[in-house]
């Protein structure tokens, strides 16, 4: 976004950005002071919770990962979306 900010969900040893249409769409949400979303990621809905800010799938709340909203050129992000920065 303009001001340096995206999106990111754990993966082990580091975090992932969203994919630019999911970041986009939890930065609506975030700036409108929703607590909760519900967005449809990789054919899956996924429920990002922007209070506790953590993410699970609709149909499978075991697995949560964190998520945070931090600087786009922060380092030690793992890729975009599951894609490896080679
Ligand atoms: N965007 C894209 N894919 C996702 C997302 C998301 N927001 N959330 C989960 N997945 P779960 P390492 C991740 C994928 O939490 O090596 C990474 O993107 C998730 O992909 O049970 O562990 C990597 O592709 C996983 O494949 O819903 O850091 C991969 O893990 C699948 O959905 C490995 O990353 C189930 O995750």
């Amino acid at each position: 976004f303009d001001d340096g900010y995206s999106w990111f969900y754990e993966g082990v040893n580091g975090w992932w950005q969203y994919d630019d249409r999911t970041s986009r769409e939890l930065e609506t949400h975030h700036k409108a002071g929703h607590s909760s979303c519900e967005l449809l990621i990789a054919g899956y809905v996924y429920i990002i919770d922007l209070t506790n800010m953590v993410q699970s799938r609709r149909n499978d709340r075991t697995k949560k990962r964190r998520v945070k909203r931090d600087l786009l050129n922060l380092t030690g992000r793992k890729g975009v979306a599951g894609l490896k920065i080679s």
